[in-house]
């Protein structure tokens, strides 16, 4: 099994048929100018160190034939699906759903809502659309990860104590084991960015492991496992 002797608290090992990579919400939304991030009083510019090494990530785990899944956080036109508290909270410039220079902030079909040209899913890499800021939360992905197989999680995106931390948690509930990548994680606090990774590997890992996108690559196989035949 490769492992990631790097990895903090301790060694990670993980079975390639078993393990897919997550891509949390790398959208336009909050990565670009414009959007939900930049609405609340972010700096934007502070996530997209993050596109680099996820690019060589991604390229590496689709080489390796792993399961690639992507996420983006958004709703309804109709706002059915965004509670009250959501929409209301933060005195942000623009609200969920309000127009923006990429479309309606946060909604569904925007051009905002839309992940970043540079980690655009390929054809039949599942995307799920979140109202939440939990991947498990009101989506089918634990199903999905079922019907895979999947048992272990590489995952990255943005931003670190919000939905990464998020899923990173709802995952280990559900009996996940969760490599966060420190390089492909991004927050716009670079405390919260240090404390968040911390929080996950502390305590002998409570959430999960982190390690460097780096280590992964380092140990991936360059070309594509088999599914083991069920
Ligand atoms: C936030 C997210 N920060 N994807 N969403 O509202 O982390």
């Amino acid at each position: 099994m490769p492992t990631i002797t790097a990895a903090r608290p301790a060694a990670y090992a993980f079975d390639l048929h078993t393990t897919a990579l997550l891509v949390i919400d790398m959208q336009r939304d909050f990565l670009e100018p414009g959007g939900f991030g930049e609405s609340l009083g972010n700096d934007v510019g502070q996530l997209r160190r993050t596109i680099g090494p996820l690019t060589a990530l991604l390229a590496g785990a689709r080489a390796a034939g792993l399961t690639v899944l992507h996420t983006r956080e958004g709703h309804l036109p109709d706002l059915s699906d965004c509670p009250p508290a959501k929409l209301e909270r933060g005195a942000p410039s623009r609200r969920i759903g309000d127009p923006g220079p990429n479309g309606r902030i946060l909604i569904r079909g925007e051009y905002g809502h839309d992940i970043v040209d540079e980690l655009a899913p390929l054809p039949g890499e599942p995307v799920i659309d979140k109202p939440g800021k939990g991947a498990f939360y009101a989506t089918g992905l634990d199903e999905l990860l079922a019907e895979r197989n999947v048992r272990s999680l590489l995952v990255t995106g943005v931003t670190t104590e919000v939905c990464v931390h998020t899923t990173v948690r709802e995952a280990n509930d559900r009996g996940y084991e969760c490599l966060v990548l420190a390089d492909c994680v991004g927050s716009y606090f670079p405390e919260f960015q240090r404390v968040g990774l911390d929080m996950i590997a502390a305590q002998g890992g409570i959430f999960g492991w982190v390690a460097d996108s780096m280590d992964v690559l380092a140990v991936l196989p360059t070309t594509p496992v088999l599914q083991p035949s069920s």
